[in-house]
């Protein structure tokens, strides 16, 4: 098989109208099949034919509504179905948004994405939302929201607030999806999709893997990540964080050199997407970090927490890039 034969250079985003590449979920799991070494010599050619492999862009996050969500997913604490612990909040005020913001820009991060445990969010709560947008963006980043599903309107009122990426994620793949979340389906999360593809807001989707899923399912996943029209231009992979109190809470970690290979498979079915090395990372030593670098990440989330659970520190990721001889991307340019 030849992985990349349609994605020329030519095949870009900016212009969906050149056909892109169908991938079956045979083929995604054969090259999960490879031998490791073959797996992450192609990564890294797709890689570099992209992106400069040295370059990784960093992304804050901040939780702007935590806890008391109404959905049922299994691996999330802010679940108002498992009892993690976390106390419910209201949404945060501006001041305290945008004080975040300025923290972020200034310890290196170019995007900063706030996340709202909702299941949808209400009229008001988007238009407080979309005052944040505007003004983070003022100063000087770029920004990202995650607020659940949207309702029809709403993903051009965010548009209109100046708004970069809508973060939406598909967690899993179709099969699995009904073993992890009962509340919403899988139909409901392409439909918000749409919505945001429509109103020309870039597309942030990725998903969690080590939930329990088999390597076909993780084969699943990515594949409908790369099949929609145009994939995404930013793709977190996430490794399940453990949290006590969730239902995944006891779930057997996943094999490390498996993470490494679901972020190499990524990279060669979506080259020109940013993938990002995302939450469990605090479970994770350098070593491994740096192989999923290898494999062709390149943008990881920045700060010393995700929404609710620990990331590592920002100073122990410079180091890290900086053993590397890898930097931070400098500029706003996307993706
Ligand atoms: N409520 C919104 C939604 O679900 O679309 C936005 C926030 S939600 C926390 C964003 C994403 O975080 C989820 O789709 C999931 O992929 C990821 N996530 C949540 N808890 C996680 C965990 N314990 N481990 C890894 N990823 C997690
Ligand atoms: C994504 O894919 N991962 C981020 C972001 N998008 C919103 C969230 C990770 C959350 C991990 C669990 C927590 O900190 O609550
Ligand atoms: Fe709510 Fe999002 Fe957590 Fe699901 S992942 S429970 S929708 S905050």
């Amino acid at each position: 098989m030849e992985p990349h034969a349609m994605n020329t250079p030519d095949a870009s985003l900016a212009a969906p109208c050149i056909a892109q590449r169908h991938w079956s979920v045979a083929e995604a799991a054969e090259l999960f099949d490879l031998p490791f070494p073959e797996l992450m010599f192609r990564a890294q050619q797709m890689h570099r034919e992209h992106f400069d492999p040295a370059e990784v862009q960093l992304s804050t996050l901040l939780s702007i509504k935590t806890g008391g969500c109404p959905e049922d997913c299994a691996y999330c604490p802010q679940s108002a179905h498992h009892d993690a612990g976390l106390k419910a909040g209201a949404l945060l005020d501006l001041p305290s948004v945008l004080d975040a913001a300025r923290r972020a820009r200034d310890a290196g991060a170019t995007r900063f994405c706030m996340g709202a445990a909702w299941r949808s969010p209400k009229p008001r709560q988007l238009e407080a939302v979309a005052r944040m947008v505007s003004e983070v963006k003022a100063l000087g980043l770029q920004t990202c929201v995650t607020l659940g599903m949207l309702q029809p309107g709403q993903a051009e009122q965010l548009r209109d607030a100046g708004l970069d990426y809508y973060n939406h994620n598909l967690d899993t793949s179709p099969e699995f999806y009904g073993n992890i979340i009962t509340t919403r389906c899988y139909e409901d999360r392409l439909d918000t999709l749409e919505q945001v593809r429509s109103a020309g807001i870039k597309v942030c989707c990725g998903g969690i893997v080590g939930m329990g899923e088999s390597r076909t399912q993780r084969a699943g996943l990515l594949v409908q990540l790369a099949n929609l029209q145009p994939y995404p231009e930013s793709v977190p992979i996430n490794n399940l964080v453990r949290v006590a109190g969730t239902p995944l809470a006891e779930q057997a970690p996943l094999d490390p050199l498996e993470f490494v290979r679901s972020i190499a498979v990524a990279r060669i079915l979506m080259p020109r997407a940013r993938v990002r090395l995302s939450a469990g990372r605090e479970s994770m030593d350098d070593s491994l970090q740096a192989l999923c670098l290898l494999a062709g990440a390149n943008s990881i989330f920045f700060g010393d927490t995700l929404l609710t659970t620990p990331n590592p520190q920002a100073s122990a990721d410079l180091a890290l890039l900086q053993r590397m001889g890898m930097r931070a991307q400098e500029s706003q340019e996307t993706p």
